[in-house]
């Protein structure tokens, strides 16, 4: 075990490998409407990009849940969509709507998009990041975000949340030559986005790849596992040691490909995934983080308990970082979060008896995990 393991935060020595008694918790959308106190902000901000955009609201509601819960994770407040808008398409979140964006559907109308704002354009969103470094606790790990090429494309070329996706399933089918331009400016802009991210203070990046559940086997290796592969080896060129986890939501049997063939260090399982499997098949080799389904942490009590300690037993004596299956529902009640969060903290202190203090710095070296 390398030296100094027992100051680096549990959920950086997660991602190298260990497994943390009790597991490192945050959840995906932690930070969102089902807290009043995000509501509050999100209405003095004005539009939804107007929050992502201005550092010190955006830096505020990424705390909001730390402050209330204490995660052992911040995950940047910001979305998936300022790539595009960064680009130069038209994207705007229509109030009880979501995501409108003006379609991109062909190759000529990349012409109007460009990698070279990307910088100056999101230099919001790295000043949120360095005043969330700065005033976050030091046992807190700040995770930054991008949403992965393809799932970004769903929506640059849908021009909206989509049911069955037929648009860019049809240009990346039917044209994957054209498609592959619109991915490879994705590929770039994305990399330039996680790198700066890095720069400004995260200390880990995770990739959403919320729609890769939708491809057939060669276009996800096409389209999902290749994109990511490339912005995993990006980033690593400027930053070899940053731990990064990626999401490919819905894989299936994929899952082993993807970890197998993207070099990153954790990876986020869907609540469909079998956790038996995953232990099996996944957690020899990098991380995993989930994967309760949100709806038991929507209703709470004793299913939510039983379904969370599923969890635990299955994956909580090798690398695990507890979240949720997918995004926290915005009609969850807040105690069912701090309930959650009391339950995943007693892991390990039942059966060996040991307490916090000592709990909280014990690792055991469960895998070869990690490559940074
Ligand atoms: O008005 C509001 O408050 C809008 C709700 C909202 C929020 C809170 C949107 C609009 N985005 C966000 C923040 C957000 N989005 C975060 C912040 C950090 C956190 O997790 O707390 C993150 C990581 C995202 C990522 C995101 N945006 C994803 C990937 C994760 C996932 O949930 O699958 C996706 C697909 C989006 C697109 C998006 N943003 C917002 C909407 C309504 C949508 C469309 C979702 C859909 O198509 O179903």
């Amino acid at each position: 075990m390398a030296g100094g393991t027992h100051v680096k935060k549990l959920l950086l020595r997660v991602l190298d490998g260990d497994a943390g008694v009790p597991p490192p918790i945050w959840l995906m959308r932690q930070a969102g409407r089902f807290l009043p106190e995000y509501r509050a902000v999100r209405t003095q901000a004005g539009s939804f990009l107007d929050l992502c955009y201005t550092p010190e609201l955006a830096a505020t509601v990424t705390l909001q849940p730390v402050e209330r819960f204490g995660m052992d994770a911040a995950i940047l407040f910001s979305d998936i969509l300022v790539i595009p808008d960064a680009l130069g398409q038209s994207v705007r979140f229509v109030e009880g709507e979501g995501p409108v964006l003006e379609p991109v559907r062909d190759v000529q109308a990349l012409a109007q998009l460009t990698t070279a704002r990307v910088e100056s354009h999101l230099a919001p969103v790295m000043e949120t990041v360095r005043l969330v470094r700065r005033d976050l606790s030091d046992d807190v790990t700040l995770i930054g975000f991008a949403g992965a090429p393809w799932t970004v494309a769903t929506y640059m070329v849908e021009g909206s949340s989509s049911r069955d996706y037929a648009q860019v399933k049809g240009w990346a089918f039917g044209d994957p030559e054209g498609f592959e331009r619109l991915v490879s400016l994705l590929v770039e802009a994305t990399t330039i986005y996680l790198c700066a991210q890095i720069e400004a203070g995260a200390e880990v990046v995770q990739l959403f790849d919320s729609w890769a559940s939708v491809l057939p086997e060669d276009q996800f290796r096409r389209w999902v596992i290749k994109p990511t592969r490339e912005i995993v080896a990006g980033v690593r060129a400027r930053h070899p040691t940053i731990p990064i986890i990626g999401f490919p939501r819905g894989a299936g049997l994929l899952y082993e490909a993807y970890v197998a063939e993207t070099g990153v260090n954790g990876v986020g399982l869907d609540s469909q995934v079998p956790v038996a499997w995953a232990a099996g098949a996944l957690q020899g080799k990098v991380a995993v983080q989930g994967n309760l389904d949100p709806i038991f942490l929507l209703r709470g009590g004793e299913g939510m308990r039983q379904a969370a300690r599923n969890i635990l037993t299955a994956l909580g004596s090798g690398p695990l970082i507890f979240n949720l299956g997918h995004g926290v529902l915005p009609a969850t009640p807040p105690d069912h979060v701090a309930e959650l969060i009391a339950l995943v903290r007693e892991t390990g202190v039942r059966e060996t008896g040991v307490r916090e203090t000592g709990a909280r710095e014990t690792t055991v070296r469960a895998t070869g995990a990690g490559r940074g």
